[in-house]
């Protein structure tokens, strides 16, 4: 006779090798790293995406530090070196960053990627999806939130399989490790007038990400 275990023991949500650290940047770190944000940008502007195939606008404005920028559009999801709108090579990640890295991630080496989010108000979400463009799948991804609160979902491996809703305030970090590194995940909505780190509100959301083998 088999005997069957809950499917959440074989499989848990968040998965493991999830983790949240509450309040891991306080206010002056928040507005110390918000400043470097703003250096980036003036470099590297906000450019909106574009799923691939219809073109269809993302809601979410995207820039990226580091020698490997995130960017999407009819023609596909990919990294490359240089800001699809000014073809200028991206900014280099703040040091600041490179030290949370250091501190967060169990990795030898640096992030070859941030890539920053912009979540201009109310409309802003990012659909359920897996991150699985690096081809370093095996480092961890660390992510920073700053302004107003996101209510973020995580699932599992499988796309139709049972979710959880984890909300995301800022200072806060994730570190996805391990099966949490492959897992569906997303942002249900964000929570306008939860913080007043943004001059107008909204969220910006970092993640530091290795993406070639080395
Ligand atoms: C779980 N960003 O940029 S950060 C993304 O808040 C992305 O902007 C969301 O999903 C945001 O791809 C969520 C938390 C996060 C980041 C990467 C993950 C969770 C993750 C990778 C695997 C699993
Ligand atoms: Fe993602």
């Amino acid at each position: 006779m088999t005997t069957t275990r809950p499917a959440e023991a074989a499989d848990p949500v968040p998965p493991d090798g999830f983790r949240l650290v509450p309040a891991y940047l306080g206010p002056d770190d928040q507005r110390a790293l918000l400043d470097d944000i703003r250096a980036m940008v003036r470099m590297a502007p906000f450019f909106r995406p574009a799923m691939p195939g219809s073109g269809r606008p993302f809601s979410v404005r995207m820039t990226n530090a580091g020698p490997l920028g995130w960017v999407s559009d009819k023609s596909g999801y990919r990294y490359q070196p240089t800001h699809p709108v000014t073809g200028l090579a991206w900014p280099a990640i703040p040091e600041r960053l490179l030290a949370i890295w250091a501190d967060l991630a169990v990795w030898d080496g640096p992030p070859e990627c941030c890539l920053v989010n912009f979540y201009d108000g109310a409309g802003a979400r990012m659909g359920l999806h897996r991150d699985e463009d690096e081809e370093e799948m095996a480092a961890p991804v660390v992510s920073l939130s700053l302004g107003d609160t996101a209510v973020f979902r995580v699932g599992g491996q499988a796309r139709r399989g049972p979710t959880r809703s984890v909300r995301l305030a800022s200072g806060d970090a994730v570190v996805l490790a391990g099966a949490a590194r492959t897992a569906y995940h997303g942002i249900d909505r964000v929570l306008t007038g939860t913080s007043t780190l943004l001059d107008g509100g909204g969220r910006i959301n970092l993640t530091l990400r290795r993406v070639t083998r080395t």
